[in-house]
């Protein structure tokens, strides 16, 4: 594994909710490893992703998009984002050329400037901005002091191959870290729950979704082999949000369900059968045990 000339390296993710940091992850590793919607404050947790050449390799962790915390999950987010830029080999900081570099970007351009890696920007959505915009996009980042900047499109792909070819500059040689068929350290288990939270992403309104956290009870395989039993709770905030995620005779509860198992099913390639559950915890982002129960924690 450790030949010599290897290289590797890893590179952190960061930028606002919602500028495609989780949409560029799962493009770069060719797989859908963090969920992504048209939501902000998606992704929860750090996930580590990883891209393997024949003689390198690059280890990338999408963050919680940055913004100023509302609660004890949102401030275990902004630290997980802190965090993972710190001793990277390069920090890609994520702008969004539909929205335009603006004052939200303010508190990450500090941020990411404190640390000591290079950093690179990536203006996104380049196939939906016109250029007009990317131009504003583009001034504001060398205004902000940065010169290595590169427009793409994680949803296209569109220049991720020059991008690959920028990173391949700071990797430094070292070891192969993970093996060659590893995209991802997130265990199945937090991936299904993920896919499940998407869900609710999707199909509920307003803050409801935001107050969402899901556990994976048990995951069991039958003894033939073919169907994976998958027991899991949803929690939210309060008795009428359970209702609502319930909603009129249980149809909104089935709909999040079974757009969850087709996708469950799609990762572990097996049938499925998914039983969820759902439970009230009264300002559980504010719980400590909880955010520890769900796997909001620093280890
Ligand atoms: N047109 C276009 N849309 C994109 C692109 N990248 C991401 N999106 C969309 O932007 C939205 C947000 O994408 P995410 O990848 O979830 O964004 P994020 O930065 O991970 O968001 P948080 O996890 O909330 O911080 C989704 O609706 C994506 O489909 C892109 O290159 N072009
Ligand atoms: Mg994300």
């Amino acid at each position: 594994m450790n030949a010599t000339g290897y290289k590797s390296g890893f590179f952190s993710i960061v930028g606002c909710p919602n500028v495609g940091k989780s949409t560029l992850i799962n493009r770069l590793v060719g797989q859908k490893i963090a969920i992504v919607t048209d939501r902000a404050q998606t992704t929860r947790n750090r996930i580590t992703g990883v891209l393997t050449r024949k003689d390198y390799q690059m280890i990338f962790l999408d963050t919680p998009g940055m913004t100023k915390p509302r609660n004890k999950l949102g401030v275990y987010m902004q630290k997980t984002a802190e965090d993972a830029s710190k001793d990277t080999e390069a920090i890609l900081f994520v702008v969004d050329a539909l929205e335009g570099v603006r004052e939200r970007d303010a508190d990450v351009i500090r941020i990411v400037k404190s640390q000591r890696s290079p950093v690179i920007v990536l203006i996104n959505k380049c196939d939906a901005a016109s250029a007009s915009r990317m131009q504003e996009a583009r001034d504001a980042i060398r205004e902000a002091g940065f010169d290595t900047v590169l427009a793409v499109s994680a949803k296209t792909g569109e220049n991720l191959d020059k991008l690959e070819e920028l990173l391949k500059g700071y990797l430094t040689e070292g070891p192969q870290y993970y093996p060659d068929d590893m995209v991802t350290d997130q265990p199945e288990r937090v991936i299904c729950a993920e896919m499940i939270r998407e869900k609710t992403l999707e199909l509920l309104r307003e803050e409801i979704p935001h107050g969402i956290g899901v556990g994976i009870d048990r995951m069991q395989m039958r003894p033939d082999g073919k169907l994976m039993d998958v027991w899991a709770t949803i929690y939210c905030e309060r008795e009428s949000h359970k209702g609502i995620i319930i909603g009129r005779g249980g149809k909104m509860l089935k709909r999040i369900g079974s757009e969850a198992r087709k996708d469950i099913e799609w990762l572990l390639d097996v049938q499925v059968n998914l039983q969820l559950w759902i439970k009230v915890k009264e300002d559980w982002r504010n719980r400590q045990q909880m955010l520890n129960e769900l796997g909001y924690r620093d280890d």
